[in-house]
């Protein structure tokens, strides 16, 4: 399962709507710009489709203010798509509707049912297993009923633990290269990297460590130019995309789009 884990033909994005001003969040940091986060949403995807690749951008969904975090829906492997089980209520519409955008692009299609609960943020897939982190979103069901999907593909999945307090896994690392993850030091420290080559986010920039590797870029947040310069010096291309306006509802690079190799 090497092939194709930072090479993607498509991705698949959704406008904001409006109502994304309610989109759930743990902290109060005021009011989101849907203005801005429009203008933001263009930049990334056309950070994506300068790299080649097809993006399919789907319209907003008034009735889900989280709508646009795709990633958090489903999961897409080579071998079919398994859409997931959210762990928060309000989102749980929202993969209705991704399936019946997307599961004709895929041969094979699974369902997560509840009480089993997993959220795309919490899933890192490397180059030789699939990480899925517990947190407040993701439970044992979810990561047993994925585990036994991916199973029959050929897929080793190991659980590790969302350091307490962070939303999902990928809020805290992200895989930048087959083998090489770039981690906030409070979740590398558990030793769940202890295979991989780890960059570490400068110190005050955890927010950094959500990034998206999609085909020759690092698509990451700016304004962490610490962590940006240690990235770069690494050999990594980078784009940096405004997130001030998702990051006020607790949302990040990843979960803007699916990525289909
Ligand atoms: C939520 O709390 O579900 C959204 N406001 C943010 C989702 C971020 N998704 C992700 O990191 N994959």
């Amino acid at each position: 399962m090497t092939a194709g884990v930072t090479e993607f033909l498509m991705a698949i994005t959704r406008l904001p709507s409006q109502s994304a001003v309610d989109g759930l969040r743990v902290v109060d940091r005021g009011i989101p710009s849907i203005d801005q986060m429009l203008d933001d949403h263009a930049d990334y995807c056309s950070a994506l489709a300068e790299t080649g690749a097809n993006v399919i951008t789907l319209p907003s969904l008034s009735a889900f203010s989280d709508g646009h975090f795709v990633e958090d829906t489903a999961l897409c492997l080579p071998e079919g798509v398994i859409f997931m089980s959210p762990g928060a209520p309000s989102r749980f519409g929202e993969v209705a509707a991704m399936r019946s955008d997307i599961a004709h692009l895929f041969s094979t299609a699974h369902q997560i049912i509840p009480p089993a609960h997993i959220e795309g943020g919490d899933i890192l897939i490397t180059g030789t297993e699939i990480l899925v982190g517990t947190s407040d979103r993701t439970n044992a069901k979810g990561i047993a009923e994925l585990t036994q999907i991916v199973a029959d593909w050929g897929y080793r999945v190991r659980t590790v633990h969302t350091p307490p307090g962070v939303l999902h896994l990928k809020t805290d690392c992200s895989l930048l290269d087959d083998g090489v993850v770039l981690s906030t030091q409070r979740l590398a420290s558990s030793g769940c990297f202890s295979d991989y080559d780890i960059i570490l986010t400068c110190e005050n920039e955890e927010a950094a460590a959500n990034v998206v590797r999609f085909n020759e870029l690092v698509i990451m947040p700016a304004g962490f130019s610490s962590t940006r310069e240690r990235i770069e010096a690494a050999g990594y291309n980078i784009r940096s995309i405004n997130n001030s306006e998702c990051a006020k509802i607790d949302g990040g690079m990843s979960c803007l789009s699916l990525r289909i190799a």
